[in-house]
């Protein structure tokens, strides 16, 4: 009986990729094998920020000038950790980076079947200020016949395999996604050094009246915008207006959003007229993670945000995402 409390049945993601892939009798195991590179990287990743904070208080004392270095080191060791797991995994043919100016191809990978779209540590100039930050990711199959070329991550989010984030918060969390699937959500066990299944088939509240946008920017908004946002100023139905929750770290405002409810916006403007965030592996990604939890996600035009085919690899757009009533909303403001 004692042990009833002990939970000795647990889903890791490994435990959940690997039964994930025996759902698909097609199934090669390429796609598990390349999660795995992927969940090391996060490991890596989250064990790093975590690190350099701890550098950084001790570092106070001497090195007055260490900040903005240690800041810039972590974005070079995130994206270096990426690059190394894509390439040492073998699955994966080319990979965007944030980081990385232009495309990564990976030469002599033969039976490498995956592009690879990333930000791997997203937020970071809230790093210094132990903000939560993440890793996004989108995955794309290489199209048939092809040996990976721009074509194959050019491609709107409708047709990423996978996609999700991670959030080094108080804990190490990661959602993802597959096409056509559910979402779930991880937890990083230290101990155990996994991933564990915490959040299973992850919903978004159908409405919540919390927004959150750098309203710094209402300057430069459009009309229509700044009608919109004003309007959540008012007392609403229940007489009370809106709440406002900005941290400025996307992963950290969407994980918030995805639990609770609401709409996260970065509008384009008369300033950044193409928006701020990137489509290939900030807008596309998360707006496949809050589709298939029941949300919605769209640019300024108002058009859905997975239908956005970009141009260039670092091409922008504005977004709004969240929760499927709180979107309906906002597009009641740009007909
Ligand atoms: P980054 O990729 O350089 O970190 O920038 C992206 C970040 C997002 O995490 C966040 O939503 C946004 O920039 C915040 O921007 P701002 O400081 O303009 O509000
Ligand atoms: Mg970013």
């Amino acid at each position: 009986a004692e042990s009833s409390s002990v939970n000795t049945n647990i889903v890791t993601l490994t435990r959940f990729l690997t039964e994930e892939q025996a759902k698909h009798k097609e199934a090669t195991g390429d796609f598990t094998l390349l999660c795995h590179a992927l969940q090391f990287s996060f490991k890596a990743i989250s064990y790093y920020i975590r690190r350099a904070t701890l550098v950084n208080l001790t570092g106070l004392a001497g090195q007055s000038n260490a900040t903005g270095d240690d800041q810039k080191k972590l974005d070079v060791i995130g994206n270096d950790l990426f690059i190394s797991a894509m390439r040492s995994s073998g699955k994966c043919s080319l990979l965007v980076s944030e980081e990385e100016e232009e495309i990564i191809f990976f030469a002599n990978q033969t039976g490498a079947r995956y592009a690879v779209a990333c930000d791997p540590i997203d937020g970071s100039s809230n790093l210094d200020a132990g903000v939560s930050v993440g890793t996004i990711f989108g995955i794309h199959k290489l199209a048939e016949g092809s040996t990976g070329t721009k074509e194959d991550i050019l491609k709107p989010g409708s047709e990423l395999l996978a996609a999700g984030f991670t959030m080094y918060g108080a804990s190490a969390q990661l959602v993802i996604t597959m096409k056509g699937g559910t979402v779930n959500g991880f937890t990083l066990d230290n101990s155990f050094g996994e991933f564990i299944l915490t959040h299973p088939n992850m919903r978004i509240p159908k409405k919540r009246a919390i927004y959150s946008v750098n309203e710094g920017n209402s300057h430069y908004w459009e009309e229509n915008t700044k009608e919109y946002f004003n309007s959540l100023k008012l007392p609403q139905d229940n007489g009370k207006p809106y709440s406002a929750r900005y941290i400025g770290s996307m992963v950290a405002d969407a994980y918030r959003t995805l639990l609770y409810g609401g709409i996260f916006a970065y509008p384009a403007d008369k300033k950044s007229p193409k928006g701020k965030l990137r489509i290939l592996y900030e807008c596309a990604p998360m707006a496949m993670v809050f589709e298939n939890a029941g949300g919605q996600a769209v640019d300024s035009k108002m058009t859905r945000m997975l239908d956005v085919v970009p141009e260039h690899i670092h091409d922008r757009s504005g977004i709004y995402l969240g929760s499927y009533d709180e979107v309906e909303k906002v597009k009641g403001f740009y007909k």
